[in-house]
């Protein structure tokens, strides 16, 4: 399918355009003329405010949207990342596939609403609450790619192998057993996953050991010389527990581990790398990996800080990702990320590349190529070739209508956030408007519904 649209503002790879005509076809951005003529925008439909490209989203376990706001009630003692996960664990016991889908329908939904116009969904809940798997064994990988199809969200789908309860081989728990897998059956997962995603005509695959915890150095070598493409993601370093418990069973930290055995390169991304020392730092950033930092996660988790100043020094990748979905916002991510830097160092613009540059449109920009290389998918940018996945901000808001174009990335990203979106577009569909999605009404009541049914069982 043709159309072809005249952004107002358009936030190109070399700054900000006025009149920029777009041609797309079948999702993606076919055409991009500045300052067309007027015989050519004759008839065309014209699209005011500041268009930028919608930021991908690296990280999410969309299920955790349906515990938000329901894991902030203090324990019986020392609350930390480790009791999160113990209700965590008992919120997922009893959702069922209906549940997956109407819970990842909603938290998609709100990314849209939120700046995300893809998603690479780090996918690990595979089976029946018993630890069987579903007639179809992809059966909540549909789930998710239903709900993808539901929003409209671009995804990169990573399908998780989940095959040891803690490092050097311990059992998975009772509770973990909806994740587990061996490699023969997760290679089944695998296949029976890509065949599914073939009615997202942009979809992308991708591989995901959970974690060091969770995979034993054979399974991580055999799973990546199983001939899978795609992009790599691995949860590492996130907590200090989790960094001394890898000290203790192999002599290594867990990021020194990973570059001694394995050859992490462009093609890897690396949740968290919370926990790294300057070595480490310096081995992640020559890498060209991507860092998935998730912002609001790991201050709600307790995590500690990425060392985002010293790896920005050394121009290493990254991108956000929303993962527990705790908030869902692109642009309150950037901000979590920057305002952690300036209370450790107790600085202000830490994360501008150079004096007189936007903070802003800096964490922007870096965000949206660390994300695009993550996900493998062409999106992160308007340009020709790109998916056409774009978010329009209403320059009528207060915010932004007294300010010049330099300032309005800032606007967003520290003041206004997500009441500034007008309009959202992912594969060359209008999704949002006016800051809603187009179907909302649906989602939500079917959203509620289920999770007033779930909590009920949970109680
Ligand atoms: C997850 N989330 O897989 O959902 C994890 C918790 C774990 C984060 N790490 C479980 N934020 O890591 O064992
Ligand atoms: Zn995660």
């Amino acid at each position: 399918m043709n159309q072809t649209v005249l952004l107002e503002h358009a936030l190109l790879p070399d700054g900000w355009h006025s009149d920029v005509l777009v041609g797309m076809t079948d999702g993606l951005i076919s055409s991009l003329i500045i300052q067309p003529g007027p015989q050519q925008t004759d008839g065309v439909q014209r699209i005011k405010g500041a268009t930028i490209p919608g930021l991908p989203n690296l990280h999410s376990h969309t299920f955790q949207r349906g515990m938000a706001g329901l894991a902030e009630t203090r324990g019986p003692s020392g609350d930390s990342f480790w009791t999160w996960r113990q209700v965590m664990y008992r919120f997922l016991e009893h959702l069922d596939p209906d549940d997956v889908e109407a819970i990842a329908a909603m938290a998609m939904m709100e990314m849209l609403e939120g700046g995300f116009t893809s998603l690479a969904e780090f996918h690990y809940l595979h089976h029946d609450p018993k630890g069987h798997h579903y007639a179809n064994r992809a059966e909540l990988a549909v789930r998710i790619i239903s709900a993808a199809q539901q929003t409209g969200i671009n995804l990169t789908l990573l399908p998780v192998l989940y095959a040891q309860g803690g490092f050097g081989g311990q059992p998975v728990a009772d509770q973990q057993r909806r994740f587990y897998n061996d490699l023969e059956s997760y290679l089944a997962l695998h296949q029976a996953s890509a065949d599914a995603l073939k009615i997202l005509p942009h979809a992308k695959i991708g591989i995901a050991p959970h974690s060091l915890r969770a995979v034993t150095p054979d399974m991580l070598t055999a799973l990546l010389g199983a001939g899978l493409s795609g992009p790599v993601h691995i949860h590492i370093a996130e907590q200090v527990k989790e960094v001394d418990d890898c000290l203790a069973w192999s002599g290594r930290r867990p990021v020194e581990w990973l570059f001694d055995h394995h050859a992490v390169d462009a093609h890897w991304c690396l949740i968290h790398a919370t926990h790294m020392t300057e070595t480490e730092t310096q081995a992640l950033a020559r890498s060209q990996a991507v860092a998935g930092l998730c912002p609001l996660t790991e201050a709600n988790l307790g995590d500690g800080f990425f060392n985002a100043s010293s790896y920005q020094a050394l121009n290493g990748a990254w991108g956000v990702g929303s993962d527990s979905n705790v908030e869902i916002s692109a642009f309150a991510e950037l901000r979590c990320l920057e305002y952690g830097q300036r209370l450790l160092h107790r600085g202000r613009n830490l994360l501008a590349s150079a004096e007189g540059r936007s903070t802003g449109l800096d964490l922007y920009t870096k965000a949206l190529h660390g994300g695009a290389q993550a996900l493998q998918q062409p999106v992160g940018a308007l340009r020709v070739g790109a998916q056409a996945d774009w978010v329009t901000l209403d320059l009528t808001h207060p915010t932004l209508a007294p300010l010049p174009q330099r300032h309005w990335l800032d606007a967003l990203v520290f003041v206004a956030d997500r009441s500034a979106i007008d309009c959202v577009m992912a594969g060359g569909q209008f999704l949002v408007r006016q800051g809603r999605h187009i179907a909302r009404e649906t989602i939500t009541a079917r959203f509620t519904d289920r999770l007033k049914r779930l909590l009920m069982q949970v109680g």
